[in-house]
């Protein structure tokens, strides 16, 4: 089947591309062009036309990429016109007149990049997150996990553990055959190592979650403290409702920005105080909620007075336009909202925050709840098969192993079980 589909966004813009893959790619656009001959690879120009009628559509460019190098591994056809909405629907209409050729379903041309081994599950979600990426850190994140970093984890666990499979069912297949005994017994430690690798690697889900969700921080204090304030000035613009009465704020509201490269969700919260109105009250349980959803914590205070000490929190002490501070070696920030003074050191305060949570250099992110809960249960039965002796319980250890090899593969979309026979092959050489 042949499918095709606007790559580019939909809306009125200069250009629009349309892609086209599948076997009767290039047919298409010879249909629509009316050329006979395209070479692979070369940006041409073309006219495009109805088919039916004939009809110019619009002039525009076009290029062939010819199977297997192409985004699909198919034959693939890109067609770039004006970004105008009528040409975008003629182009489209077009293609859908050509027998056996249909729009494409949501993510179909990365499926069958998937299905032509041009890009591994992960490398594809990278893509995803590369569309959507909004910060530095989601960039860069979504390039390495692109490039195939994460991947090349993933399956060097698996390569491991296919290879301990494929040892012991050697042992239960060919009893005769000659396996290293330190093979036999290093299975136990060879299992310990990788369990810790991905124990390992689970420690860093945090950082997939910054990613993801935003570095979560969260402004609380006692009402009238401006803490509203504050966030609208963060957020450039109204978000919350300001008023001098107590107890404004009942909802957590919510702004998402852009610190030193990373996402950051800053929620404003309802003022900390004892309470009888009920509602209110609600408002305070969400902000104990939120509190422990969050990464930090900035504590506000409008009274130097008032300021206690603990080190959980980034303590800021606002309306320094009514008195005259604190010492900020104290580790506190003086701030005035409404003099707009001071904001810079808690923006500063939150980046430094960030990048001691945050390691740059770090390529393996596990960016996806499904890669946690894969390499969870992977780790759940390499657990469950250190208490299986190799040697004569072999067949019970090759289950729970197969178990965590379906778990990591799945992962990456490497799931074939013929995989084990080749290892037999190429290390033992059985049936030479
Ligand atoms: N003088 C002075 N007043 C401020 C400053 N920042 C905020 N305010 C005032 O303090 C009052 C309370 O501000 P809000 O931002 O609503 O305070 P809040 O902490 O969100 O209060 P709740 O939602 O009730 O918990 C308003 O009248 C603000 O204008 C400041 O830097 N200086
Ligand atoms: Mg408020």
């Amino acid at each position: 089947m042949t499918i095709y589909a606007l790559s580019t966004a939909h809306g009125v813009s200069g250009l629009a591309v349309i892609r086209v893959s599948g076997h009767l790619a290039l047919t298409a656009l010879k249909t629509l062009t009316r050329k006979s001959h395209f070479e692979a690879s070369v940006m041409t120009r073309a006219d495009f036309h109805e088919p039916e009628s004939g009809r110019l559509i619009d002039k525009g460019l076009c290029v062939y990429f010819a199977k297997p190098k192409s985004f699909t591994g198919e034959d693939v056809v890109e067609i770039h016109v004006h970004g105008s909405q009528i040409v975008i629907d003629k182009i489209l209409h077009s293609l859908g007149t050509i027998q056996n050729v249909r729009m494409a379903e949501p993510g179909e041309f990365s499926k069958q990049a998937f299905l032509n081994n041009k890009m591994d599950l992960t490398a594809i979600e990278a893509m995803g997150d590369l569309i959507n990426a909004q910060t530095e850190a989601q960039l860069e994140n979504a390039l390495s996990q692109m490039g195939g970093n994460l991947s090349k984890l993933y399956l060097s666990w698996r390569k491991t553990l296919i290879e301990l499979v494929a040892y012991l069912e050697a042992n239960i297949d060919f009893a005769e055959e000659d396996i290293p005994d330190d093979i036999l017994n290093n299975i136990h430690s060879k299992i310990d190592k990788l369990i810790t690798e991905m124990n390992e690697h689970l420690s860093q889900k945090n950082q997939g979650e910054i990613l993801r969700d935003g570095y979560k921080v969260v402004i609380v204090g006692e009402p009238n403290v401006g803490k509203s304030s504050l966030l609208n000035l963060l957020a450039d613009r109204d978000i919350a409702i300001v008023s001098d009465q107590a107890g404004t704020t009942r909802d957590a509201l919510e702004c998402r920005l852009n610190i030193a490269g990373f996402p950051v969700l800053i929620t404003d919260t309802a003022g900390l105080r004892e309470s009888d109105n009920e509602i209110e009250m609600k408002g305070i349980e969400i902000t104990k909620k939120k509190i422990q959803e969050s990464q930090l914590v900035i504590e506000m205070f409008d009274d130097p007075k008032k300021i206690h000490s603990n080190n959980t929190s980034l303590k800021v002490l606002n309306k320094s336009d009514l008195h005259n501070g604190l010492n900020e070696d104290n580790e506190i920030i003086n701030i005035s909202v409404i003099r707009n003074e001071g904001i810079d050191k808690i923006i500063n305060s939150i980046s430094e925050n960030i990048q001691k949570n945050y390691d740059r250099n770090q390529n393996t992110i596990p960016t996806k709840t499904r890669y946690i809960l894969g390499i969870q249960n992977s780790i759940n039965s390499l657990e469950k098969s250190k208490n299986i002796n190799p040697i004569t319980h072999s067949e019970l250890m090759v289950e729970e192993l197969r178990y965590a090899i379906n778990e990591v593969g799945r992962i990456t979309g490497h799931v074939d079980v013929e995989d084990f026979l080749d290892v037999i092959f190429k290390d033992f050489c059985i049936g030479k």
